[in-house]
């Protein structure tokens, strides 16, 4: 039909046939992308996992299985945790931070052509990264009573507009149960422009459940948090946060990420411009005029 009006998507979404995830990030605030269509293939979950569980051990001091969890029992002292602290709850995770500096195959995910169309989708093309995580969770309290319930885009104050200012691509290494410690969140809560009101929130949230393997892009306005576990053994997961480019970074990434290993990825010129490097004005980046004087 020659009048047919075209969709309001950018062309990457329609070629890599996002638009019933796009839909979804719109009604709902979040969209679980299965791996057949991020093409995260098998053997890569493998790989990122064991890179994970392998520095687990080198920080932690000892090993980690996704079967069977930690084989030590874990002291975090007097630390009360982050989102743990809503109901203080005893922490029952830890996270890895600045994961694009440990491996190319956290740099390729960065970058991942799925993940960053859905991205740009929720913030537009001024989307950068802010930091890149992950969380190893085992069985134990979780976030608590309170989900831990909490929007990432927080920090930004109100009053909110449609255009997210986060954005967060979470990455499931291990299947995501509501027994495992799935995500939790409030469907459509992005759209109440507003953070959680507790305790109310809780009852409206439900467990996203879904493969290994599977991508959750979610709304910087979605309200979220996740179920403790209560099963043995590990829950893996990478998030890749993003930010709109007016938005500070978790990690400062433009001033700080080592610009060499930006070249060693999938897509060097998507990660520099999401990294956000060369940004102006830390120099003398415009000329100033030249006095002229009458010769004398
Ligand atoms: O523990 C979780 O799954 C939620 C973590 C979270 O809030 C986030 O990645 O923004
Ligand atoms: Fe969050």
């Amino acid at each position: 039909m020659a009048n047919r009006p075209k969709p309001d998507v950018a062309p990457d979404i329609t070629e890599l046939g996002l638009e019933p995830y796009v839909l979804d990030i719109e009604l709902q605030g979040y969209a679980v992308v299965p791996p057949e269509v991020t093409g995260v293939t098998d053997a890569e979950i493998d790989r990122l996992t064991q890179l994970l569980l392998d520095k687990s051990e080198e920080l932690v001091g000892c090993r980690f299985s996704v079967a069977d969890g930690p084989e030590c029992e874990l002291d975090y002292g007097n630390y009360g945790g982050t989102l743990e602290l809503f109901s203080q709850a005893k922490p029952s995770q830890f996270q890895l931070m600045q994961l694009c500096t440990f491996d190319r195959a956290f740099r390729d995910l960065a970058v991942n052509p799925v993940a960053t169309a859905l991205t740009r989708h929720m913030i537009g093309s001024a989307a950068r990264f802010s930091s890149h995580n992950c969380f190893v969770k085992w069985a134990g309290d979780g976030y608590g009573e309170s989900l831990g319930l909490h929007c990432d885009q927080m920090g930004v104050p109100l009053p909110w507009g449609r255009v997210a200012l986060n954005a967060n691509c979470t990455w499931c290494l291990t299947e995501y149960t509501h027994a495992n410690g799935a995500f939790a969140c409030v469907p459509g809560s992005h759209l109440r422009s507003r953070p959680p009101t507790m305790p109310g929130a809780v009852k409206e949230a439900i467990p996203v459940e879904c493969p290994r393997g599977s991508l959750i892009a979610f709304h910087g306005q979605l309200w979220h948090g996740a179920y403790p576990r209560t099963t043995p053994g590990l829950r893996v997961t990478i998030a890749n946060y993003f930010r709109h480019a007016s938005i500070q970074p978790q990690d400062d990434i433009p001033n700080h990420f080592p610009r060499a290993l930006a070249d060693d990825c999938s897509d060097p010129d998507l990660f520099k411009e999401l990294a956000g490097f060369g940004n102006p004005y830390q120099s003398q980046v415009l000329p100033v005029p030249k006095a002229v004087r009458a010769a004398s």
